[in-house]
């Protein structure tokens, strides 16, 4: 066994997760349920730790981060937590002045538009983000047998926000970099597929059971320019963690013509947001990789026979996969009702139980 150390000691119950087997592709006992962005601010118990403290600051607390991470495991059951943190933590660990602005998202002192700005994103180490090993340490002990999944932002994204100096619509200074000056978007690319890669690192050493590489914004990009442009910087993060073994999970939304690109980038699991039905999602994807999702989001607002009907579209569509894992088509809404969560995972539970 020539892992890298780390993942020696996870729990054969881990392992035998429904969720880490349905990402192997293996039977599974029910279909596998979680939730993009299940912790945070749709959940009172949330709401009430994080009174008065930074959403930042929040990330670099250690034990706060374990009881955020599993307040949506205690209240919905789902199959796996997500580590409570943000895509920008790792860019903030290595010095990068930002903030996550409340109602906004992260906000960034001074873009990142000139080939002198590159100078500025370091490599990454463990010792940059003491909390993130200390929270996982906590959670794996905590947890048992359910997994933890550990999460990145993918270069695409991450560019997206350095180089717009927040969140955008368009993303256009971050396309005319792309397009204007190959070179050096390729650099600040790599740059970012170096440290996240780093950063995925250090969470699956800490005992992240998966990863998802989130490239939320991608979606903006046409097939050619995915290709050319992002593919590689994305398929650097996934092989520098390939030697792990763990399964790893690729995200975005709006990339329906890109799911088949996604999966070649080097994913396990390829997620899809709720445009494309799974079984079509599986054509574009093709053998050899599990799915994830994709309920609307938006469906949780409608009365409960409406989403025990969508969600059996969505189980209907998945059928013949390889491997499911349900998820929503993106994440949690804040003024989502909790209730309607618990629900739906124990409907998916039910209804999937073999
Ligand atoms: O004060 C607050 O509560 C701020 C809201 C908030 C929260 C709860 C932000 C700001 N980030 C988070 C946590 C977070 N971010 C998680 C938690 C773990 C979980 O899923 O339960 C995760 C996975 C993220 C990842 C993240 N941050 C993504 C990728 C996922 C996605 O939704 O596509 C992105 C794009 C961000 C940027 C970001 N951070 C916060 C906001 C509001 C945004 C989006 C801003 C925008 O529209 O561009």
């Amino acid at each position: 066994n020539d892992r890298p150390t780390g993942q020696q000691t996870k729990s054969s119950a881990t392992h035998e997760s429904a969720f880490l087997k349905a990402c192997r592709r293996e039977p599974v006992p029910h279909t596998p349920v979680w939730f993009m962005r299940q912790a945070g601010r749709s959940l009172p118990e949330y709401l009430k730790v994080r009174e008065g403290i930074a959403m930042l600051d929040s990330c670099m607390m250690p034990e706060l981060v374990a009881e955020i991470t599993l307040q949506p495991v205690r209240r919905h059951k789902v199959d796996a937590a997500i580590f409570f943190s943000d895509i920008v933590v790792p860019l903030k660990a290595i010095g990068i002045d930002l903030d996550i602005k409340p109602g906004v998202g992260p906000v960034i002192a001074e873009p990142v538009r000139t080939r002198a700005d590159l100078a500025r994103l370091r490599d990454l180490t463990p010792e940059d983000v003491p909390y993130v090993t200390e929270a996982m340490g906590m959670l794996t002990a905590e947890l048992g047998a359910t997994p933890l999944i550990g999460f990145a932002g993918a270069p695409f994204t991450l560019a997206s926000y350095l180089v717009e100096g927040g969140p955008s619509r368009n993303h256009e200074r971050t396309k005319a970099m792309m397009y204007g000056d190959p070179e050096l978007w390729a650099d600040l690319l790599d740059r970012l597929a170096e440290i996240t890669g780093a950063f995925l690192k250090v969470q699956i050493e800490a005992g992240a059971s998966a990863v998802q590489l989130f490239d939320s914004w991608v979606g903006a990009l046409a097939p050619a320019d995915y290709r050319r442009s992002v593919m590689p910087a994305s398929a650097k993060v996934f092989d520098t963690i390939a030697p792990y073994g763990v399964p790893r999970i690729h995200f975005g939304v709006g990339t329906g013509e890109l799911l088949g690109l996604m999966g070649e980038a080097g994913a396990d699991v390829v997620g899809v947001d709720w445009r494309v039905p799974l079984d079509e999602a599986a054509r574009r994807v093709g053998p050899g990789k599990a799915l994830q999702g994709n309920l609307d989001p938006a469906v949780l607002f409608a009365p409960t026979p409406v989403v025990e009907e969508k969600t059996r579209e969505v189980l209907d569509a998945a059928a013949g996969l390889e491997g499911h894992i349900f998820n929503l088509g993106h994440g949690v809404m804040p003024s989502m009702d909790p209730d309607a969560l618990t629900r739906l995972v124990e409907y998916v539970h039910t209804q999937t139980a073999r």
